[in-house]
């Protein structure tokens, strides 16, 4: 049994794979490509542990051993949810190797969001983190395990005799030996997290042609070299610092990832002097930071030579401090869980590199940006972003009804992005259009937050919108028709208890009698924005 996807079609794939973009390879080739040559080279530096090559794939080999030996695989789908941590990638290949197609959940998800993941993929296993408050108690567990009949379950951190210790599984080698079997190359290897606009967060089915070639192809456009040290700072599960080129683009070519909790800048600055770090991924509202305290000295970055940053727009002039800061390069990405990644190149001119988010990565991603009545706008016109290629998926999981609002007859996907496209074909990030909130890359779908505020008896209407801010680049304010006035505390208060993760709640609450509304009658939330905007300005 496989995973439900939506394919590309024939005269597509077949073209992929004629250009050698796809190559029938699954992602656990990242790390057994290293088995001989260098397997003695440090692949993940991980607080006082480390971990080479040799080391890392006879740890993945045997979690996978053991979920063998108890009957998962194939056909199987995983709730993963770990931090920051060396368990991330051992887990990732150790699943992958067996054909079991996780979603990785962000450490900053909550019951809320994990319910809705499990609800889609009904999952055969969850690994989880103790330590995390959804995992401190059964509760929760005990709620999945009712829920998904056989599910078995694995944490990290409880008691190493316990059946449900990770570090148990690790410690020792299973007593079958292992059948490799990942999933088909041409197949779902896993899932993607969309950051979204609707109410419930939609899966995004990545297969291991599309995904391995967008590493590849990072790795290339990103000039990597085996000595390089790439400091995983953002969340691991991401798609920008897991694949863009990320984590398995370093271990592609067999160099080392340096794990990080949070891009915090005083830890990351000890462990890239400790480290040798060479590469770093960060989003706008972390370099924000970093640049105020590069400023006190004594810090020894000179091992730096690329701060890549990406998710969120960054503006030009924080972009123009990054190189005298740090003496090194910088780079920027603007890419998207669905696929497309676009970077600016190493050898930009100052003019392309600060002003611009860069070129789609792969000569085979075709963009469209398209104005209000659906047609092509001219070079250096605003419109909307619609992009198609070898690694930017046709669809969202079981989600047909969605599916044909953002990808139309032509497989474009719609990424409700407004850009400027370059005659030289760079893109500049200028908007959106999409109901969704940036809040420092993290991605806040306006819906989702609606539907639990309208839960509340006394919440009549509601509409949350962005507002802009200095060091998050935009933060959440939830306008409300209700019958009693909640305070700021009572109403994050209340979406905390329905579930939801910290970042989704509101940063700020405005009353109001009644919501403007456009000529068809929708909550007119650009006027909601403008309005606020401009009165706290
Ligand atoms: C990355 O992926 P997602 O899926 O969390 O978010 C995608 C959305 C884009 O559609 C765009 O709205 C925004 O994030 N975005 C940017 C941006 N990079 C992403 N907006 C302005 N400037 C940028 N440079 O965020 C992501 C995935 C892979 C690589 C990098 C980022």
């Amino acid at each position: 049994m496989t995973v439900a996807f939506t394919p590309w079609p024939n005269e597509f794939s077949q073209r992929y794979r004629d250009k050698g973009y796809w190559q029938d390879l699954p992602l656990t080739e990242i790390l057994t490509r290293h088995a001989q040559e260098r397997s003695d080279a440090i692949a993940i530096i991980d607080g006082q542990r480390q971990f080479d090559y040799r080391q890392f794939k006879q740890l993945a080999d045997r979690l996978a051993g053991h979920l063998q030996s108890r009957g998962i695989g194939q056909g199987d789908t995983a709730l993963v949810q770990l931090g920051n941590r060396a368990e991330f990638y051992i887990v990732f290949f150790a699943l992958l190797s067996i054909g079991v197609v996780p979603i990785n959940a962000l450490y900053s998800h909550r019951r809320l969001e994990l319910s809705d993941y499990a609800a889609q993929i009904k999952p055969r296993l969850l690994i989880a983190e103790q330590c995390h408050p959804l995992f401190c108690d059964t509760a929760f567990i005990d709620e999945l395990c009712c829920t998904y009949s056989g599910l078995e379950v694995l944490l990290s951190s409880t008691d190493p005799q316990s059946r449900t210790s990770l570090e148990a599984l690790l410690a020792r080698d299973p007593a079958t030996p292992l059948r490799l079997s990942p999933t088909d190359a041409g197949q779902v290897a896993f899932f993607q997290l969309s950051g979204g606009s609707t109410g419930t967060p939609k899966l995004i089915p990545r297969t291991h042609n599309d995904y391995f070639y967008s590493v590849r192809r990072s790795v290339q456009v990103c000039r990597l070299l085996s000595k390089d040290r790439f400091l995983c700072a953002l969340p691991a599960a991401h798609n920008y610092p897991l694949s863009s080129p990320g984590a398995l683009g370093f271990f592609y070519i067999g160099a080392c990832v340096v794990m990080a909790t949070n891009p915090e800048p005083y830890e990351c600055f000890r462990i890239i002097e400790r480290h040798s770090v060479t590469h770093v991924a960060l989003v706008p509202s972390a370099v924000a930071l970093w640049i105020q305290a590069a400023r006190q000295p004594p810090q020894r970055l000179s091992s730096l030579k690329l701060i890549q940053v990406g998710g969120a727009s960054f503006s030009e002039h924080l972009a123009r401090q990054v190189p005298p800061t740090f003496g090194c390069r910088l780079q920027q990405v603007f890419g998207m869980a669905e696929g497309m990644v676009a970077y600016t190149d190493l050898d930009d001119s100052d003019e392309a590199l600060f002003a611009s988010q860069g070129r789609p990565m792969s000569a085979d991603d075709e963009v469209r940006v398209l104005g209000a009545d659906g047609q092509t706008v001219a070079d250096g016109c605003v419109g909307t972003l619609a992009t198609r290629g070898p690694y930017t998926v046709r669809g969202y999981y079981l989600s047909h009804e969605h599916n044909a609002t953002v990808f139309d007859a032509e497989g474009f996907y719609h990424t409700g992005d407004l850009v400027r496209r370059s005659a030289d074909g760079r893109l500049n990030v200028v908007g959106r259009v999409k109901d969704q909130i940036n809040r420092g890359a993290e991605k806040i779908a306006a819906e989702e937050v609606e539907r639990l505020l309208l839960s509340h008896s006394l919440i009549i209407q509601a509409a949350l919108v962005a507002y802009t801010d200095p060091l998050m680049g935009e933060k959440s304010c939830a306008f409300l028709v209700s019958e009693a006035t909640l305070s700021l505390p009572q109403v994050r208060a209340f979406l905390r208890e329905c579930g939801i993760a910290e970042y989704k709640l509101p940063d700020r609450i405005e009353y109001i009698d009644q919501m403007p509304l456009t000529p068809v009658g929708k909550i007119n939330k650009v006027f909601l924005r403008q309005t606020f905007n401009q009165s706290s300005s």
